[in-house]
């Protein structure tokens, strides 16, 4: 339902719409329920001609019940919700499945900075390939997230894949996700974090093996260098 309007490209998507609209469909009941009871008791019990008005201090047993019924029905909802929560909780946030790729993110008034590893798929050598507000990853892929923020707290955001994570200063957060469709989708910062805040947007670019494995090849930053070293040679060689 929610799909509808903000599509899933996350393997945990599906799931946590499911527990927004488990938490609409159990508050909205009793949400409807005591409007109607509360507006029809307004209309039943409005003044009448020659009727005195009573003051009702809920103390008897019978009226006790119009509480304590609806108070325990209640509570087994939240705790229907909270298993449910739970659940999925663990599934995002702390379950973490093994990586095929990990990639850092760091987080700065107002933009966001992403490092993917190159061609040897290890993060923190020089083959590094460093982008600003683009991240790009393969689909089907488990990816780990290093967060981390430069100055003031941050939110790395992902509508399509259901993520929120905050970046706090002083702290490398990890997260993960796996990406279930092509295309381009929307980064948002969703920390206000300073008068930059609402332009700090990136985009997520979710490719197939062999788009990923050109766009790797196409910004290797040291095949940049040996391109230029072999200009440098074939000038000397000239010289
Ligand atoms: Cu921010």
């Amino acid at each position: 339902m929610i799909e509808r309007y903000v599509e899933i490209a996350s393997t945990y998507g599906g799931n946590i719409d499911a527990l927004i609209l488990l938490i609409a469909a159990l508050v909205g009941f009793w949400l409807v329920l005591c409007e109607v009871v509360f507006i029809g008791f307004i209309i039943k019990f409005r003044e009448k001609p020659g009727v005195r008005g009573q003051y009702i201090t809920g103390e008897e047993k019978h009226q006790k019940r119009w509480i304590a019924i609806p108070h325990y029905l209640v509570l087994v909802c939240d705790i229907v919700i909270i298993v449910f929560a739970v659940n999925i909780w663990y599934t995002v946030k702390q379950d973490l499945p093994e990586p095929d790729v990990t990639v850092r993110i760091i987080g700065q008034q107002w933009a966001w900075s992403f490092v993917h590893p190159g061609t040897d798929g290890l993060l923190d050598t020089e083959d590094d390939i460093k982008m600003v507000d683009e991240l790009h990853v393969e689909k089907d892929k488990v990816y780990h997230f290093k967060l981390e923020a430069r100055d003031v707290m941050h939110s790395f955001s992902v509508p399509v894949f259901r993520l929120k994570q905050d970046a706090v200063p002083g702290r490398i957060i990890t997260g993960w996700f796996e990406a279930t469709k092509l295309g381009s989708f929307d980064i948002q910062c969703a920390e206000i974090c300073g008068i930059g805040h609402g332009m700090m947007a990136a985009k997520i670019f979710i490719e197939s093996p062999e788009e990923h494995q050109k766009w790797v090849a196409l910004n290797d930053p040291t095949e940049d260098s040996k391109h230029t070293s072999t200009v440098a040679a074939n000038n000397a060689a000239a010289n």
